[in-house]
């Protein structure tokens, strides 16, 4: 290839070169001549790189271009052999001529593309900002849609265990099927209204007939009671809600918000109704949502002790404790109430680092001095240190001693270390918490700064059947004692709510002097729905067929009837000692996944969900017992 002649840059013509006789002085004619040389030089060398660039540079014909959002990403063209072309390539005879057509064409086609995208732009600039807030809006729908796609492909098929009792449980007694059907159509009065009235909110204000919320679900709207409300749906062959229920999970429920959630809260009620609608119908979808949630849970567990944060962002990961608890400490039910769901999330991911989590707190608190044996509700995630001494079973302490057992239970009892915590941790609060009032009532009191508190929780009620439940299997077979202080602690349950104006137990009772199981402070008189009474009731009912439970559950049924229904749902009274209650509006999501639930197997056989095979988590949601021996392939219809 030679040197092309000087052009002509830009249309400005060069001047032409005086090389005439020197009009200066020698040696500054000398300069300038060298000077205009160099010029001439450097130009030359330009001109000859530019043109050689137009020549040698890879051909940008050869590359596909392609607009994926933000993102340019250029394709390496696979030529018509397969080969792929390397960017370099030299032009030959008459392939010259085809490819400046093609260059000619391709330029044409760049300029045409600008052209579109700068009309797009001013057409967009000329749309009102509706019109552009509907266009962004449509584009982010389409994302979560191609999201959602993604998100439906199954988890790798795992073992799962054998199903037994998911349906049935017909009673044989007339009288008893009644009371069943009084209860299936409470809870179709709870889940129609909020069907109508709170659909997607977290709960139901049933008398303004709108949403609910507290701060334990965030700021977003969840639907904690469609997911808290499935396995009862489903148990009491409430099909055609569960489904519903099921359609708005696939559709809207969506944990990559920014909000912050108490992370014992959604294990309890998200991750455990999720995973029991898994197991009881077999969809995915439940599965898929439990493990998106649990993973955005994980970085509350980022803390110098691995005894996670009370609350968590699900979209920024960061976690902090409540600003009331002591001194920034995490709550003993709190972080001692994830094992059941957790290592059901292992079982079901073959993920360990469920099971790593939950684990390490039991090694760390195992390790810990605990004053006069007992465990302070609080300890601080930085310092590894208890917070206040303070300890309870109802209210901030209770569910980490149930799940002790429950751990031990639902591993087929082969997790021993959890029964022997389970067993000295009972131990010591009967000996310390556990005492018998001058009328003759077993109550369980608190321990606070070095005294007992004589007063006992309606969360402390639970406790009856927890003691009903972990009987089979203590030590030095006091299975018999243990049976027997769960039926104490019922009786003691079912004074409090029988020394009320309307048969509904007050937040809290005390024993002092000639008071006895009844609230003192107005504060502590409301009844919000809660369920550990008759979770109690349905314990012994279980273990001893004594009809009292029954009889007491159906009392405790008619009240609820009689004095929280209104027309727009379930709400809880402010004074269960007025006759005129006064209700707060509220119905909670717990009323639907465990009240409700309790009474309706309260009335059904003992082989609808069997203790041998289900273990139910501390919002009723029943998890089956993994029989490692036992197991059949998850997919497997035939299995549920
Ligand atoms: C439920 O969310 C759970 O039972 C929890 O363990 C304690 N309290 C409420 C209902 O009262």
């Amino acid at each position: 290839m030679t040197t092309p002649a000087l052009l002509p840059l830009s249309g400005r013509r060069i001047p032409p070169l005086n090389l005439g006789p020197p009009s200066f002085p020698h040696h500054r004619a000398t300069l300038r001549l060298s000077e205009k040389f160099i010029l001439l030089l450097i130009l030359s060398a330009f001109i000859t790189l530019c043109f050689g660039a137009f020549f040698f540079l890879p051909d940008s014909s050869k590359h596909k271009r392609f607009d994926l959002g933000l993102e340019d990403v250029l394709i390496p063209h696979v030529d018509a052999k397969g080969a792929k072309n390397s960017g370099v390539f030299l032009i030959h005879g008459p392939d010259e001529h085809r490819h400046r057509e093609e260059e000619e064409r391709l330029r044409n086609k760049i300029r045409a593309d600008h052209e579109k995208a700068l009309e797009e732009a001013k057409e967009k600039l000329r749309k009102s900002r509706e019109e552009i807030r509907a266009e962004i809006q449509t584009e982010k729908n389409k994302v979560v849609q191609e999201m959602k796609t993604k998100e439906k492909k199954p988890l790798p098929p795992v073992p799962i265990p054998n199903l037994v009792g998911i349906n049935g449980g017909d009673p044989e007694d007339d009288d008893i099927r009644e009371k069943r059907e009084k209860i299936k159509e409470m809870m179709k009065h709870a889940w129609d209204n909020y069907r109508t009235y709170g659909w997607g909110h977290n709960e139901l204000r049933p008398i303004a007939r709108k949403g609910h919320s507290t701060n334990i679900f965030g700021s977003s709207q969840m639907g904690a009671t469609i997911v808290d409300a499935l396995d009862t749906l489903y148990i009491m062959g409430l099909h055609a809600e569960f489904l519903d229920g099921q359609r708005w999970i696939e559709d809207n429920l969506d944990f990559s918000v920014n909000s912050e959630v108490s992370v014992f809260e959604v294990n309890i009620r998200f991750i455990g109704g999720l995973l029991a609608a898994y197991y009881l119908s077999g969809e995915e979808i439940f599965k898929i949502k439990a493990v998106q949630l649990a993973e955005k849970l994980l970085p509350a567990f980022n803390t110098p002790t691995g005894i996670p944060w009370a609350m968590v962002n699900l979209k920024s990961g960061v976690g902090r404790n409540w600003g009331w608890a002591s001194a920034g400490s995490s709550i003993l039910a709190e972080f001692g109430t994830l094992h059941m769901e957790f290592v059901h999330l292992s079982y079901l991911t073959g993920d360990l680092v469920y099971y790593k989590k939950v684990m390490h707190i039991r090694k760390l608190l195992k390790k810990m001095d605990r004053p006069n044996g007992l465990y302070p509700n609080y300890l601080n995630p930085r310092t590894g240190r208890w917070g206040q001494y303070h300890t309870s079973v109802g209210g901030l302490g209770d569910s980490f001693y149930e799940y002790l057992l429950k751990a031990w239970l639902m591993s087929d009892k082969t997790d021993h270390e959890a029964r022997r915590m389970y067993d000295d941790a009972i131990e010591a609060i009967e000996k310390h918490l556990i005492k018998k009032s001058r009328g003759g009532l077993v109550f369980i009191g608190e321990w606070k700064n070095g005294h007992l508190e004589k007063k006992m929780g309606h969360l402390a009620c639970f406790a009856g059947g927890m003691f009903a439940l972990g009987a089979d299997g203590s030590r030095m077979d006091k299975a018999g004692h243990y049976l027997e202080l769960g039926a104490e602690i019922a009786r003691t349950c079912h004074e409090s709510y029988d020394r009320t104006a309307l048969k509904l137990g007050p937040e809290s009772f005390k024993f002092d002097g000639a008071m006895e199981a009844v609230a003192v402070r107005q504060a502590e008189k409301y009844y919000i729905l809660r369920p550990e009474v008759i979770e109690t009731y349905w314990y012994l009912w279980r273990f001893t067929h004594d009809p009292r439970y029954r009889q007491w559950g159906w009392e405790a049924a008619l009240a609820i009837e009689k004095y929280c229904r209104v027309s727009g749902g379930f709400s809880g009274v402010k004074d269960v000692y007025s006759s005129f209650p006064t209700h707060d509006d509220v119905q909670q999501s717990f009323f639907l996944a465990e009240t409700l639930k309790y009474l309706y197997l309260l009335f059904s056989g003992d082989d609808l969900l069997p203790l041998d095979h289900w273990v139910f988590n501390t919002e009723a949601h029943p998890l089956p017992v993994l029989h490692l021996a036992n197991t059949t392939l998850s997919g497997n219809p035939a299995v549920r």
